[in-house]
């Protein structure tokens, strides 16, 4: 039965909205009736569907306000569409400050006599980095507890949810997803690549720039593989990491060969360029970039922390090593690199096991849970009345 689903998610690139995005877009391809409340148009909202709608948070900038309230204007908004567009069920990605909205929605909403459950999806950074600082734990804690469903993005998390906050529910794995016709290998029609015009091989890593991920790892590492076999660094994104990213390009000598192409928005098109993709990140809830890079069939090389082992299969789809090791990661791509066939036989691998995660495969486990939240809160809503 189709529904009607408001999703709330951050409208940028972070990896949360990514996924927020395309579970809309598939949600509505499945002729559910989705709406996004968000402050701005998600950035890979590109396809324009009939049943696929947008409602903007608009914070006015009011003298009094050192901060704009966004988190009261959100749900306000969310009481308002909820109310207008009759929704069934709302969906929120990242708990801050979207679960504690959507808590005070419902909340509002009951007190009309509007029963309408949600359900907060965790995606990592809302639990591992500013979830652990005590400015916001108490109200993260409460609104995962209040929420009516709990899902995470994978076993890794779902188990640091627990070690760090006192929450006592079930929480769901539900894994990101990816769309396997859209990130796929290169064709051979496909246009020469630009970036490597002597056959240089070539090594991505896509990310915001965060410390988390690493990037002056990803520049060391690709150091150490240049000094040995001719190849070019692909960096795509940006973030506050940026000057630093550079500066340590020029100290090593590798800026000239370090390509930065910024925000893109058909990333899959730079994936298939790929002979091997880099995460070294401190900390990676999932890895949606390296699901991403597998499903083109680029091995990937990365660390092994949080979700990392439940994407990148070690001697499978790639290799991971302990944080920081930068010399073993540069062992690893240059077995990637230097022997064709290992590099094809972990492409292959990389291709296989992204299949695991094609959204036919996942997303119908999102629509499972709403049809049960919604069941639960009809029959407790019947005991209540
Ligand atoms: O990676 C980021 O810093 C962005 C962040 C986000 O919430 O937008 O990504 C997190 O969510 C992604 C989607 O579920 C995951 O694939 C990323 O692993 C996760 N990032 C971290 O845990 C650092």
């Amino acid at each position: 039965m189709p529904l009607r689903i408001g999703i709330v998610c951050y409208p940028t690139f972070g990896g949360s909205g990514v996924v927020a995005t395309e579970l809309g877009l598939e949600l509505a391809r499945r002729g559910h009736d989705v709406h996004f409340v968000t402050y701005g148009l998600p950035v890979r909202l590109g396809t324009a569907f009939g049943n696929l709608h947008h409602h903007e948070v608009v914070v006015s900038d009011y003298p009094l306000f050192d901060y704009p309230p966004y988190e009261t204007v959100l749900a306000s908004r969310l009481v308002d569409v909820t109310l207008h567009e009759r929704l069934d069920l709302l969906h929120v990605h990242y708990a801050i400050p979207h679960a504690s909205a959507a808590f005070v929605a419902r909340e509002i909403l009951r007190a009309r006599g509007v029963r309408v459950p949600f359900i907060t999806t965790l995606h990592g950074t809302d639990i591992t980095l500013v979830g652990k600082d005590p400015a916001f734990a108490p109200v993260i804690a409460f609104a995962i507890e209040s929420s009516d469903a709990v899902t995470a993005v994978s076993e890794s998390l779902r188990t640091e949810t627990y070690a760090h906050f006192d929450v006592d529910r079930p929480i769901e794995v539900i894994p990101n997803f990816i769309d396997m016709e859209r990130y796929g290998p290169r064709t051979t029609d496909e246009l020469p690549c630009v970036f490597n015009p002597d056959g240089e091989r070539l090594l991505l890593h896509v990310s915001n720039f965060r410390p988390v991920k690493r990037v002056l790892d990803v520049v060391r590492i690709f150091a150490l593989v240049r000094a040995r076999i001719p190849c070019k660094l692909l960096l795509v994104g940006d973030g506050p990491d940026r000057p630093a990213i550079e500066a340590l390009g020029r100290e090593l000598g590798t800026h000239a060969d370090t390509h930065f192409l910024g925000k893109v928005t058909d990333v899959e098109r730079i994936y298939r360029l790929a002979d091997v993709f880099l995460l070294p990140s401190e900390a990676e809830s999932f890895g949606l970039a390296a699901l991403e890079a597998m499903a083109c069939g680029v091995p990937v090389v990365s660390s092994d922390r949080g979700g990392l082992p439940e994407v990148n299969l070690q001697g499978i789809t790639g290799f991971l090593r302990p944080l920081g090791d930068v010399e073993g990661m540069a062992h690893d791509v240059l077995r990637i690199l230097e022997d064709a066939e290992e590099g094809a036989r972990l492409g292959a691998g990389a291709r296989a096991h992204a299949r695991v995660f094609a959204t036919a495969n996942v997303v119908p486990r999102y629509e499972d849970l709403y049809h049960r939240t919604l069941a639960a809160t009809t029959s407790r809503a019947r005991v209540e009345s």
